[in-house]
């Protein structure tokens, strides 16, 4: 979108992660939108528009929430060009597996071309759910080290958040890394 007079930049953020782990319950928070307990799946992806200001200068995001379901996994690589940030987001309640739950959105984040153009939030998710918790200290530190290791990238690029899209816990802390990150490379 162009204001007139105005070449505005608008940042791009994608939601990723699989089918129910809290994308866009993760983003329905931030975006003020309360939370909803009943799981409606995201078809394809879901957009939404804000803006934001880093100094004096105020910009475009569009958050791009991408559906989690694998049958999904073709169609999705339509929704990566562009990107300038990225949520890869992990549910506490399952056992984060790597295979599983990484390794496939860190491959499509290879092959679309998005190492170093994008900085990246880990985002371990469903933090309320304390007794059904699964994955802790040490797993999430390996899926750190996984993370950075195939995609070459350190803690400037990096950092792990523990949110809760019920309590609202980090979600706040995780969305505004990420944009800070983003725009440092573009706004001064
Ligand atoms: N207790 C708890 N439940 C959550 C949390 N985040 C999401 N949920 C629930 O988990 C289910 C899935 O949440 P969604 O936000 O729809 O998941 P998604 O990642 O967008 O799923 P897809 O659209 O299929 O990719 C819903 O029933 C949510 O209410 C959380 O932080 N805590
Ligand atoms: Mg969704």
């Amino acid at each position: 979108m162009n204001i007139p007079g105005e070449e505005r930049f608008i940042f791009k953020l994608i939601l990723t992660g699989n089918e129910k782990v809290g994308k866009t319950s993760l983003r329905k928070r931030f975006m003020g939108m309360g939370f909803q307990g009943t799981y409606k799946k995201t078809i394809g992806v879901d957009l939404s528009y804000l803006k934001f200001k880093k100094g004096n200068e105020e910009s475009d995001l569009v958050i791009w929430d991408i559906a989690g379901d694998a049958h999904f996994r073709n169609n999705r690589k339509l929704y990566y060009k562009g990107s300038n940030g990225a949520f890869l987001v992990i549910d506490v309640t399952t056992d984060g597996d790597i295979d599983t739950y990484v390794k496939p959105w860190v491959e499509d984040y290879i092959n679309e071309r998005l190492v170093g153009e994008i900085k990246l939030a880990i985002i371990f998710n469903k933090m309320d759910l304390e007794d059904q918790r699964k994955v802790f200290k040490d797993k999430m530190m390996e899926i750190e080290n996984y993370v950075k290791t195939q995609l070459g990238m350190d803690e400037n690029d990096v950092k792990t958040f523990e949110t809760s899209a019920v309590t609202g816990e980090g979600v706040k802390d995780a969305f505004e890394w990420l944009i800070e990150r983003m725009a440092a490379q573009f706004v001064n």
